[in-house]
């Protein structure tokens, strides 16, 4: 059988989210923004690159949640993208109301879907899915740690002339200035970063990894990265499709790991057809379980500015 995804909000990280799908053969898509004609003419544009590219999936764009009935996975992106001088928080009002409206349409049409979200401020608004969705925790989850490992891998690697391929990183909490990056946790072929640099140049990666979505929009200057997240997304799509028992960092709900309860934040995850089928819980150094508190705090502030 084929698996549906949905994909909210058809715009940079959602128009090559479902360009990633297809091209991938994970699953038919369909996408779905309020702006006439836009999400319609992706998807055809999309369709007409398949005999080319030989990809068998179908997409489907509309402004209608309808195309959405069914799916298996909704990844939402819908809502607006920071611009040079904005914090993920700014967004705050503007794509809660969005964020409110969309996860009832997709509800509405996929009461079963797993939930994957973008949209930023990405705590909160994956904390405000899961309030409005009332769905099981495990079905709810924010694309961030994969994005932020992925950064901090992207910068050990270049640092080292390494492959990144060989590289693998941890980061924990909440996905803004306040991350936690775990420099005893990110290897390169097995061998702790901790042995391989200096910590003068360990906490500068880790600095650019805070910033790195900052360093993006900088330059951009119109909107915020968009490559590197729908990668990450997809990763996570993947993984649920597959069943693959992907170990990622997700921002889902606590309930009472590391301390945290009933908040969304990002923490390892065990990635499978159910979804978020287990929080591992590692040993943290007492430094590096208060940075993870402060981050968490960082996002409980936010989440009560909503008044949900
Ligand atoms: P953009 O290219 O502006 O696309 C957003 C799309 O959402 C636009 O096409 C809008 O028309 C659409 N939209 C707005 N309201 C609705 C609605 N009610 N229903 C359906 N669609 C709607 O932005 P983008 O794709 O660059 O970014 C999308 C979101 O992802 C933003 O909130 C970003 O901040 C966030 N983002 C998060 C990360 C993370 O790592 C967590 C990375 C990059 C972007």
């Amino acid at each position: 059988m084929r698996n549906k995804v949905a994909v909210i909000g058809a715009g940079h990280v959602g128009a090559t989210t479902a360009q990633r799908i297809v091209e991938k053969e994970l699953a038919d898509v369909a996408l779905v923004d309020i702006v006439e004609g836009m999400p319609q003419g992706k998807a055809l544009d999309l369709m007409e690159a398949a005999p080319v590219e030989g990809y068998n999936t179908i997409i489907e764009g509309s402004n209608d949640y309808a195309i959405t009935k069914g799916s298996d996975v909704v990844v939402v992106t819908a809502g607006l993208p920071r611009k040079p001088g904005m914090s993920r928080d700014d967004l705050l009002a503007k794509n809660q109301a969005i964020i409110t409206e969309v996860t009832k349409q997709l509800v509405k049409y996929s009461p079963e879907a797993i939930i994957i979200n973008v949209t930023n401020p990405l705590d909160v608004m994956t904390q405000l899915i899961q309030i409005v969705s009332g769905n099981d925790p495990k079905k709810v989850m924010g694309m961030a740690g994969v994005l932020d490992t992925a950064r901090f891998r992207t910068f050990i690697a270049m640092e080292l002339g390494v492959s990144v391929r060989d590289v693998s990183a941890f980061v924990l909490g909440g996905h803004g200035d306040s991350m936690v990056p775990l420099a005893r946790y990110s290897t390169v072929a097995g061998i702790p970063i901790t042995e391989l640099m200096d910590q003068e140049t360990i906490d500068r990666l880790i600095q650019r990894t805070r910033k790195a979505g900052g360093e993006i929009v900088g330059l951009l200057k119109t909107g915020s990265a968009y490559y590197s997240p729908s990668a990450s997304a997809v990763a996570m799509v993947e993984a649920i499709l597959r069943d693959q028992k992907r170990i990622f960092p997700c921002a889902v709900m606590c309930s009472g790991q590391y301390g945290i309860k009933d908040l969304v934040v990002g923490v390892p995850v065990k990635l499978g057809s159910a979804g978020i089928e287990e929080i591992i819980e590692i040993k943290l150094t007492d430094e590096e379980a208060a940075a993870l508190q402060r981050s968490a705090d960082a996002v409980r502030s936010t989440v009560a500015k909503m008044g949900v």
